[in-house]
């Protein structure tokens, strides 16, 4: 049996992304490790140009386009599928044209009004996020009534959104958009309900690598390379409560957690 979730390599090309920022601008680099996330099992790498860690500035198109091309270029015979990180029409389609087939928009196409038709026309998979407010100012004070419920009718509006727009629903994937405007306890919350958003029938992304809420939660700070056994502990959570797609740093290791997690469990 084939397992039934997909491992996302997170390949950062920026200065500035909160774990691997400034180690994969230079694109041999980059094209080398995506290769090793490959080796460690990653089915789809993550590409990005711009970093949407809190506070973080927006990126010119030109320089986003400079840095995600020519790694994308040097890993479409890797092995994996490319996905391109970015809500920027210009951007998704030049990736496209490089040999990306998926298309991770962390506003959900309400970035660029070119996104969904380009997508529509494209075939591409895609994932919509949740995502409150914008990366510069998301973290001051997010307050929901029913994080749940509000995250859920978002997804459910933006994935209607898409069909009404001509995207094929069965390439629509779903994510929470983990640590995107949340507190540490909407983030768990989150990660309790998923089975929640499961509900609304498309594969549901997660992404809780590194991310600072799991060191706040740890006895003591936790750096990001340190918080490994919380992204082991979230993400196999989260495979037991729907999640398929699991967008990680740590590819070998958390390939191992959900190999455990998905045998312990038995065939969903
Ligand atoms: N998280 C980050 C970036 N993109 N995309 C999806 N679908 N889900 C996520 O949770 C998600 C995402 C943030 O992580 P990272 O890429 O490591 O950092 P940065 O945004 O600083 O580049």
């Amino acid at each position: 049996m084939p397992p039934v979730y997909r491992l996302m390599g997170v390949l950062n090309v920026t200065p500035d992304s909160f774990s691997d920022g400034g180690r994969f601008l230079d694109s041999s680099a980059a094209i080398a490790h995506g290769r090793e996330l490959v080796a460690e099992g990653a089915d789809i790498l993550d590409i990005g140009g711009e970093s949407t860690r809190p506070g973080a500035e927006p990126v010119p198109l030109e320089q986003e386009l400079a840095r995600v091309a020519p790694v994308i270029e040097g890993l479409t015979e890797a092995g994996a599928e490319i996905s391109i990180d970015t809500s920027k029409a210009p951007v998704a389609e030049l990736a496209l044209r490089c040999g990306a087939s998926f298309v991770n928009d962390v506003t959900a196409l309400r970035g660029d009004p070119e996104m969904a038709g380009l997508l529509a026309g494209s075939g591409a998979e895609c994932c919509l996020m949740h995502m409150l407010g914008e990366p510069r100012t998301m973290q001051r004070e997010p307050r929901y009534r029913d994080v749940v419920a509000e995250v859920k009718s978002f997804l459910a509006e933006r994935l209607a959104f898409a069909v009404g727009e001509g995207i094929d629903e069965r390439r629509v994937l779903l994510d929470p958009g983990i640590g995107f405007g949340k507190t540490t306890a909407q983030n768990l919350e989150l990660l309790r309900r998923l089975d929640e958003l499961a509900e609304l029938g498309r594969p549901i992304v997660i992404g809780t690598s590194r991310k600072r809420f799991l060191s706040a939660i740890a006895p003591g700070e936790r750096s990001e390379s340190e918080r490994l056994p919380g992204t082991l502990a979230t993400n196999v959570l989260a495979y037991e409560r729907g999640a398929s797609v699991f967008r990680v740093h740590d590819v070998g290791a958390v390939r191992d957690a959900l190999a455990a997690a998905a045998a312990t469990l038995g065939e969903r």
